[in-house]
């Protein structure tokens, strides 16, 4: 049992917020043309913490998704976490929510924010309390899914003159090796990877042949998320990394999946191994068996993006992430925007628990729906 300090959580607020992003996003499972995003705030009384929840509004991504993650926000895991005395370890938030089956990304939501709160009440910021070991770190972006090979590389020209350290395609049956190709002519010397989003299956190992001879840094997800086995049959077959992304849930996952072969990197995401104390363990395990991480995103808003800039500090971290300046996504974000440094990195926020909150403005002119969970 750890006798450090302690907070108290009072009340949780859930906030539903929706931002229009700057382009549409579109990947194999979908387009999106706002985010849509659940804030949860712990009042701990003297402090208050943050987090954002990635379940997207529709169950595409994972069987996740916005009105089922606030369910199990306001029925189960806000109720649970204020029945259960003040939290004097960031690990008996999971251990206090392990009854829930699933729903990590709800529950990675409420650790994130009650972590933000007790690292606050110490002065002690995320990156630091987590191992981080960079204050700045380099940045990658992902590009959807456009109408022609053209228009995705005008987005990328952009990208590229800012500063951006890799480029991610969003690929899908149809639109995959002529569209690479192309881009790939285009920009000889950029560090190009692509994801798949899950949207293939073994039969379609020639794409992935004719994608292995295009010098791509990794190929995400390509195959289906539950199966690791044809994961590790294609890898077997190519010279390009495969990266995991949906099929990566846990910590265990990580192992499962590095012990078959089934990858070679890891993308990882809070949300969707459950929180961010989960995402160090998965960092820890590829780290012990040599495989590289990088951190993923899901078009958060500066409160998740805090959280993720922070992990991408840790020493495993040999990647560059998913995480993209806030102009990459929004005009008006809804913390005080995160900027690309010139040589395509950006700054770990060094502040106490996450160094950065909603500004409260933009956050009641983007609420849609608005909750409480008080005490019992
Ligand atoms: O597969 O990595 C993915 C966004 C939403 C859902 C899944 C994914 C993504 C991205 C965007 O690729 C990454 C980002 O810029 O946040
Ligand atoms: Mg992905």
């Amino acid at each position: 049992m750890n006798h450090g300090p302690s907070v108290e959580v009072r009340s949780v607020d859930l906030r539903e917020v929706a931002l229009p992003l700057v382009r549409p996003f579109r990947t194999s499972f979908g387009e999106e043309r706002e985010k849509r995003a659940i804030l949860v705030r712990a009042d701990c009384g003297e402090v208050q913490g943050w987090g954002e929840c990635v379940a997207s509004p529709e169950p595409r991504y994972s069987e996740e998704w916005l009105d089922g993650a606030w369910a199990v926000l306001a029925g189960y895991l806000g109720p649970s976490l204020l029945s259960g005395g003040p939290v004097s370890d960031p690990a008996d938030v999971g251990r206090r929510l392990a009854w829930v089956r699933g729903h990590r990304m709800a529950k990675a939501a409420v650790e994130s924010a009650i972590l933000d709160a007790w690292l606050r009440s110490q002065d002690l910021s995320l990156s630091r309390w987590l191992g981080g070991v960079r204050d700045r770190v380099p940045c990658g972006v992902s590009v959807g899914i456009a109408a022609t090979p053209e228009a995705m590389l005008e987005e990328i020209g952009g990208y590229l003159a800012r500063g951006y350290r890799r480029v991610k395609l969003k690929i899908e049956p149809g639109r995959d090796v002529e569209v690479v190709r192309r881009i790939r002519e285009a920009l000889p010397d950029t560090p190009l990877s692509v994801d798949a989003n899950a949207a293939y299956s073994l039969a379609d190992a020639p794409v992935f042949e004719a994608l292995d001879e295009l010098g791509l840094v990794m190929i995400e997800q390509p195959l289906d998320h539950e199966d690791l086995a044809d994961h590790a049959r294609l890898q077997a077959r190519l010279r390009t990394p495969l990266c995991l992304d949906e099929s990566i849930r846990s910590a265990a996952d990580a192992r499962a999946a590095i012990e078959l072969g089934a990858c070679r990197v890891i993308n990882i995401k809070p949300g969707r191994v459950g929180g961010p104390l989960e995402a160090r363990r998965v960092h820890d395990a590829a780290m012990a068996a040599g495989i590289p991480v990088w951190i993923g995103g899901m078009l958060e808003t500066g409160v998740g993006r805090a959280q993720n800039l922070a992990l991408a500090s840790l020493p495993g971290v040999t990647m560059p992430g998913d995480t993209s300046a806030s102009d990459r996504y929004f005009d008006e974000d809804l913390t005080e925007p995160f900027v690309l440094e010139s040589d395509g990195t950006m700054m770990v926020p060094s502040g106490p628990g996450l160094g950065v909150e909603p500004l409260e403005g933009r956050l009641s002119a983007v609420t849609v729906r608005a909750h409480t969970v008080s005490g019992p």
